[in-house]
């Protein structure tokens, strides 16, 4: 195969002690072997590191450490070479300009891994994976992450197809040599169970993926009250910095205020509304609108509420708008004299002024979300958007499938429906992908990666 050489930094743009510039491609040790002066590149084993200096037409460029990687062993499969330049973005553009002027191309984005995929090192699985590296942000997404470099993701989608097959082969025989079975007991007795239990291994991944989607993404926490109860003052808390603004003035809040917090490895994005209340100003109004829609797409609700004032006819529309969320309440400003004597289930106390209570608070979202996601066997986890869309299409195939077997159709249109989600599960891996399907994903990859 002829694969031309590309070029690109493969760090971050900016000031930094170091700057890699990545080469692949079937010239790329020819091709910085002519500007480097040190030992002959061409002659040197793979997996080695290099000491010279670059040059360009007898100008030195800059001292740099070169490493060798030889096809098939390294990143794409192809002849790799990493130069380890120093970390000015200038510097680094001359290296990438000198490697262009001697005959290389500028990659597009995700194409060091697209060739890794293309040669088939990797699937796709483990293309999407090596986003999810650069992207994890704890230590848990981490781990997920590094879950499906290692291909379990392939092998969990491949299992499945693997049982489909099974199922597609049965009926295949039947096909071709119906006098050896009787079609219906070989539907009903046969493939009817077997479609049912695939189905119920589908069910089992869809619920875990809500787990690995909170994984993935942190939780979507949204703290919600009347003006003033102090909900401002509970982010800050939380965040142990002062992020929000908190007066003693009802509807300091008008926009939306967000930051993050790791709490046992998982994220939580919390975002600080406006105080939900009747309200004739308008900035204010708006805030409020947009605190209700926060609700809506909230998958925690942190419902704040003041010790020292009644339940108001407010709080009672927002407990009601909120019931079926899973939600903590918070009983704010325990330092003060109780006025609100209402028992809660799921209700800590706190006094966010003296930052106590905290502790109950973080444990009560632990107890709810972190510990189910931590007991998990993360090989049997799928996060990732794309894939959860693919398997919900393929189990919505399976279920036509065992309507058909029911309706008594033709043996031929069931198996049409389970060849429908065996190829729709193709599209996971990478095995039946169309080239826009390719485009699409590596075009969402940073450039040099
Ligand atoms: N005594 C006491 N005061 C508190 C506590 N928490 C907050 N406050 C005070 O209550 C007032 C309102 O606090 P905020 O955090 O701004 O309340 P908020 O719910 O964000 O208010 P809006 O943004 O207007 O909706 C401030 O004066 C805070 O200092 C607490 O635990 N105890
Ligand atoms: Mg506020």
């Amino acid at each position: 195969m002829n694969n031309e050489t590309i070029v690109a930094i493969s760090t971050a743009v900016g000031e930094s002690a170091i700057s890699i510039v990545r080469l692949s491609g079937d010239n790329a040790i020819a091709l910085v072997n002519k500007v480097f002066d040190g030992p002959n590149l061409e002659n040197v084993p793979g997996n080695t590191i290099h000491y010279g200096h670059l040059v360009d037409e007898n100008q030195p460029i800059d001292e740099v450490m070169v490493s060798i990687f030889r096809n098939p062993k390294s990143f794409t499969t192809e002849d790799v070479v990493e130069i380890n330049c120093h970390g000015g973005y200038f510097v680094a553009s001359k290296v990438v300009e000198l490697m262009l002027k001697n005959g290389a191309h500028p990659a597009s984005p995700g194409e060091f891994t697209m060739r890794g995929f293309l040669h088939g090192r990797i699937d796709f699985t483990q293309a999407e994976a090596v986003m999810d590296v650069i992207h994890a942000n704890s230590n848990l997404s981490l781990t997920l992450a590094n879950k499906g470099l290692d291909g379990v993701v392939y092998e969990l989608i491949q299992s499945l197809r693997q049982d489909l097959l099974q199922v597609i082969a049965q009926i295949e025989v039947n096909i071709d040599y119906p006098e050896y079975d009787d079609v219906e007991e070989l539907t009903n007795q046969k493939i009817l169970p077997e479609v049912t239990k695939l189905i119920g291994r589908f069910d089992g991944i869809l619920e875990r993926a809500e787990v690995g989607k909170i994984i993935r993404e942190g939780i979507d926490t949204a703290i919600i009250g009347r003006p003033n109860v102090g909900k401002s003052s509970i982010l800050n808390a939380l965040l142990r910095e002062d992020k929000a603004i908190v007066t003693e003035i009802q509807g300091t809040t008008r926009d939306i205020v967000e930051g993050t917090l790791n709490i046992g490895g998982i994220v939580l994005n919390l975002i600080d509304t406006a105080g939900i209340r009747e309200s004739h100003d308008r900035v204010e109004s708006i805030g409020i609108q947009k605190a209700k829609e926060v609700i809506q797409k909230a998958q925690l609700i942190l419902y704040v509420l003041d010790n020292n004032q009644r339940l108001t006819y407010d709080d009672k529309q927002l407990l009601e708008l909120t019931k079926n969320k899973k939600r903590i309440i918070i009983i704010n400003k325990v330092d003060l004299d109780k006025a609100l004597h209402h028992d809660f289930e799921n209700s800590i106390e706190m006094s966010a002024l003296h930052k106590e209570g905290l502790d109950d608070l973080e444990k009560a979202i632990k107890d709810m979300f972190v510990h189910g996601a931590i007991n998990q066997d993360y090989a049997q986890i799928i996060s990732n958007a794309r894939h959860i869309a693919i398997i919900n299409n393929a189990k919505k195939a399976l279920k036509d499938a065992l309507q058909s077997i029911s309706d008594g159709m033709l043996i031929d249109m069931i198996e049409i429906d389970l060849k429908d989600a065996w190829s729709m599960l193709g599209e996971i891996i990478g095995e039946t992908s169309s080239t826009a399907l390719l485009d699409e994903l590596f075009s969402n990859f940073c450039l040099g990666k």
